[in-house]
């Protein structure tokens, strides 16, 4: 599965310490005291290799407990998954404090990365202690289940789907959405009694771990010290903030154009119900009120899928046609058979978008396709996690089955989605006319509106919770903590008066689904340097935008052997190998919207721009 980290690789506990502290050498009271020694670096390289075993006779048995969870979430599920997790948390708690044992030992660079692998595994540690890991696992499975439920404290639910149609529609009223983005935040407050604990739990795991709290844990998975991971994140955002503040600075204005200064101001931030998304994390859906205006009609692919009919299976086979046309094997027949494609109507599904693997040969994607190009590119995204999966299942050693690093994970199948373009669109006969180039400055906006609106939100998700982890945000202000950083990075506001009796974190998955959120700001950025090296290799030679690889075998057998490496290499290696250079770097994507910046420019004369 692709959503928990690492150790929701695991399964039950089973106490390879035992195995190790029998091979001390037995003391007799004839001979002299031995002087104590440490272990040693055999007995490190023996550890790892049994720890890899362990995990990988464990993993299948979780992974389907998750499954059949986020497929049938009922009390039952919930419950044999919470066992299922707590098992898992008491074999990676105990891996890793058996992994630190051997911290000052010299080792080659296999025991040493596992090791470290196995050290920062886990995503909320357990301390070690049965009740509180049991707790742990307990609350963690409620807040995900009451989250696909949505259902309120008094057993009103809500339609997160139903909900979003109407945020997405420019045609429903303010108030409308207003009222739906209010209702989707009446799921979340009964959660965040069960956050508080939660916290205070993984944090005191982390701590017998060595971390100072969970998010320095967190941060500690990038092969660079905890602190600088986030410097580097910060550095990477100042270098596309500029870009990120004349597209807010514009949409801003079309929206205060369109529902007029009551609604929306044109200095302040803007209010989070009119960007077309739930979360307004991205803005595609106000395309229509913010579109440059040009002579050819923009492409909606949801349009042309529409017009030609494409079922949700079929929206799939096209996204795996894309992947074999670059050179990856075509999925397995279980693949079809096993996956959820769209939401079933006779119980509850987790339906936000996930990918699995469920053995070396089993991968499924869990999702609730709707026809629409979002969805279609989500689609992408998903495959992307599965081909990854498969690359370093069948090359990697266990401890290795994982990405470069989570913005890796995250970045593949939204690479190949750059790549649905007009080319693409015509070559797979969804339109009949490439557009010239007064179709471009439409496409960017569309990509932008998605792509760069996005980059704000990316990082502040994980800078809330970081300060609620290291206690800078206390539980009494989380929801002003959350405001805050909304407001800061993404000059967006609540559109309505919220207050501690609120949890409007717990209304976004990832939260109660405690999955990190920095990956998906990390691979916003390295999924266009990818693009643009692969589109090198393609040998193209005109805008980056207008670029498809779709049936280009030489990139794609670039893009298999990065996938293959799986977290072998630190990531800048892996990075290295790909782009000729470990660094991370903005300017692939400030290429990519050069032609857009400088229009946003032009629109921005005369504006006051900033919140
Ligand atoms: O959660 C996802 C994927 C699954 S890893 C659908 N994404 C983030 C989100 O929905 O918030 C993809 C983009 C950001
Ligand atoms: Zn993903």
């Amino acid at each position: 599965m692709k959503n928990k980290g690492y150790f929701a690789k695991i399964a039950v506990a089973i106490s390879i310490g035992a195995a190790i502290s029998a091979c001390q050498p037995e003391k007799t009271s004839k001979q002299p005291e031995p002087i104590p020694t440490g272990p040693t670096a055999a007995e490190a390289k023996a550890f790892v290799a049994e720890a890899e075993k362990t995990l990988a006779e464990n993993y299948g048995y979780l992974a389907k407990t998750a499954w059949v969870q986020a497929n049938f979430v009922t009390s039952d599920t919930n419950e044999l998954s919470a066992m299922a997790s707590e098992k898992a948390t008491k074999l990676g708690v105990s891996l890793a404090m058996e992994a630190k044992k051997f911290n000052n030992l010299e080792l080659d660079y296999d025991t040493r990365r596992k090791l470290d692998i196995l050290k920062a595994g886990l995503v909320l540690p357990a301390p070690e202690n049965d009740a509180l890991t049991k707790e742990l696992a307990t609350i963690t499975s409620n807040m995900d289940a009451q989250y696909a439920t949505g259902c309120s404290a008094n057993k009103e639910c809500y339609n997160l789907g139903e909900l979003s149609s109407i945020l997405a529609d420019s045609n429903t009223t303010h108030e409308e959405k207003l009222a739906a983005w209010v209702n989707w935040r009446k799921v979340s407050p009964q959660m965040r009694k069960d956050y508080t604990r939660m916290v205070e739990i993984a944090n005191q795991g982390s701590k017998e771990l060595g971390f100072t709290d969970t998010g320095s844990l967190w941060r500690s998975k990038y092969d660079m010290p905890a602190d600088d991971f986030a410097k580097e994140m910060d550095r990477v955002w100042g270098q596309v903030k500029p870009l990120y503040n004349s597209l807010q600075c514009h949409v801003r204005a079309k929206l205060n154009e369109k529902y007029g200064d009551d609604v929306v101001s044109s200095s302040g931030p803007i209010p989070a119900h009119l960007l077309g998304n739930m979360w307004a994390q991205s803005w595609g859906n106000v395309f229509d009120d913010v579109a440059p205006v040009s002579d050819v009609k923009s492409i909606d692919v949801g349009e042309r899928l529409k017009a030609k009919n494409y079922s949700e299976v079929e929206m799939v086979r096209t996204a795996e046609n894309f992947f074999s046309s670059l050179g990856f094997e075509p999925l397995p027949d279980t693949f079809w058979t096993r996956s959820l494609f769209v939401e079933p109507k006779d119980r509850t599904v987790q339906c936000h978008a996930s990918a699995w693997d469920l053995s070396e040969t089993d991968y499924r994607i869990k999702m609730c396709i709707k026809v629409n190009a979002e969805d279609f590119v989500t689609i992408h995204h998903e495959l992307g996690h599965n081909y990854y999966q498969r690359a370093y299942n069948l090359k990697q050693p266990m401890l290795y089955r994982e990405s470069a690093n989570d913005g890796f994970h995250e970045a593949i199948g939204d690479t190949v989605a750059l790549s649905i373009n007009d080319n693409y669109l015509k070559k797979i006969g969804l339109i009949d006319e490439v557009s010239d180039e007064r179709g471009d400055l439409p496409y960017l906006m569309r990509m932008a509106l998605d792509k760069v609106a996005f980059l704000p939100f990316g990082l502040m998700v994980d800078r809330w919770r970081w300060g609620v982890f290291n206690g800078e945000i206390p539980a009494d202000k989380y929801n002003e903590g959350w405001w805050n950083l909304r407001e800061k990075y993404q000059g967006v506001k609540a559109p309505v008066d919220r207050t501690e009796a609120d949890f409007d974190p717990g209304a976004k998955y990832h939260v109660p689904g405690s999955v990190p959120y920095s990956r998906y700001f990390l691979a916003h950025i390295l999924q266009f340097q990818f693009h643009r090296e692969l589109c090198k290799i393609a040998g193209n030679e005109g805008p980056l935008h207008r670029c498809s690889i779709y049936g280009n075998k030489d990139a794609g057998a670039k893009l298999i052997a990065m996938l293959e490496m799986g977290s072998s290499r630190p990531w800048q290696e892996a990075l290295e190998t790909m782009t000729g250079s470990g660094e991370m770097d903005a300017s692939a994507i400030l290429d990519y919207f050069a032609p857009l910046q400088k229009w946003l420019d032009e629109q921005n004369q005369g504006r006051q721009c900033g919140w």
